[in-house]
């Protein structure tokens, strides 16, 4: 009998609920780029509504959005400041350099996605005719590579007093922004509050098939919307893809909390498997990194797991990641740690 592939590399593997495979089917679309879509527009004002900001515009990605808002708050030239395990410098195959001409400033990530504010302070250029001028700061929240960790609002907002002192935009990568605000118990736009845009996906844990949000003020949006037809983004009656996205704001944010439930269950089980190391304690949202047993490397071990039907992904160095997510059921968990115990013995 064949085994059930417990899939652990992402979020992104989730796929459409039955609602919104439905709302797909019914949705009344219109040509986008004349901004006649109504099931696109209705999405766009939502999400808007939910950050705070007064407009938003519909991306294909994560990554586009990331890249448009970035483009839409530089000149070519200009120096950005950004973690040093930030997903837009890491994961996003340096498009902000390659098609904005932007230089990128890492700062020191903390194991909990921060960044200190002298770190931040001193990556800032003064002006100098030597120096490309720096005009955004990049945060995330929840941040990936460093275990789905969430920064608080308070510590946004530190961040956010420092821009405006300096004259530079703020922008958000909240792919997981909703994961942020469940495990918080706060809104999105408490998360969002003092930045000058932010950006959140459809297409992880809220199990929609396509689709990011770039929210802001309505001049950047208006600016983003033109960034995103230079860069082939205009899209026709994406109310289709749209509908689904509005299912997922609508219905999808309170079970983020089950995903985080069965990440921590998960490290739990880890940490008393002899060998890895993990720290439950740290485990916020629905990312695990933990380390294999010394025996292993972390890519001997990924791949002796996916033998085993258990998928999972690697982030660098000696760590592994695991993601939770609503096709992942809390028997999955226990499952899947019963096929590490034995890959390890
Ligand atoms: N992250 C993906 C991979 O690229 C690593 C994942 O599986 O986690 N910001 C953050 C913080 C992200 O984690 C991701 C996706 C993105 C942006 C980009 O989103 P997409 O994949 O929609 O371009």
């Amino acid at each position: 009998m064949s085994q059930k592939i417990i899939d652990l590399r992402s979020d992104t593997v989730t796929t459409p609920t039955e609602e919104m495979r439905q709302a797909m089917y019914q949705a009344e679309v219109g040509d986008d780029v004349f901004g006649e879509d109504p099931t696109v527009n209705r999405l766009e004002e939502m999400a808007a509504a939910m950050t705070g900001k007064e407009a938003a515009l519909l991306t294909v990605s994560g990554t586009m959005s990331n890249l448009i808002a970035v483009l839409s708050q530089t000149r070519h030239g200009d120096e950005i400041v950004l973690g040093s395990e930030a997903h837009i410098f890491w994961n996003e195959v340096g498009g902000v350099s390659a098609l904005g001409g932007v230089v990128m400033r890492t700062v020191v990530n903390d194991a909990g996605g921060r960044m200190a504010i002298e770190d931040i302070t001193a990556a800032i250029r003064g002006k100098n005719l030597h120096y490309p001028p720096t005009t955004l700061v990049c945060l995330e929240n929840s941040h990936n590579r460093c275990g789905g960790s969430v920064l608080t609002a308070g510590c946004t907002d530190e961040v956010s007093a420092l821009a405006r002192r300096h004259g530079l935009g703020l922008h958000l990568d909240g792919a997981r922004l909703f994961n942020a605000a469940v495990a918080l118990g706060l809104p999105a736009s408490t998360l969002a509050t003092g930045t000058s845009s932010v950006s959140f996906c459809l297409s992880k844990g809220l199990s929609a098939p396509v689709g990011s949000l770039l929210c802001a003020n309505k001049e950047l949006i208006n600016h983003a919307r033109k960034w995103r037809k230079m860069l082939g983004g205009g899209m026709r009656q994406a109310g289709v893809i749209a509908a689904a996205g509005i299912v997922a704001l609508e219905m999808m944010i309170p079970r983020l909390a089950e995903d985080h439930q069965n990440a921590r269950c998960l490290a739990l089980g880890l940490a008393n498997i002899p060998g890895v190391v993990v720290d439950p304690e740290r485990v916020q949202t629905n990312i695990v990194i933990f380390e294999p047993p010394p025996a292993f490397s972390a890519s001997d071990f990924i791949r002796e797991m996916d033998c085993a039907g258990l998928r999972l992904t690697y982030p660098g160095g000696r760590r592994v990641r695991a993601v939770t997510h609503r096709l992942i059921s809390t028997e999955d968990i226990d499952e899947a740690l019963r096929r590490v115990s034995a890959l390890v013995k």
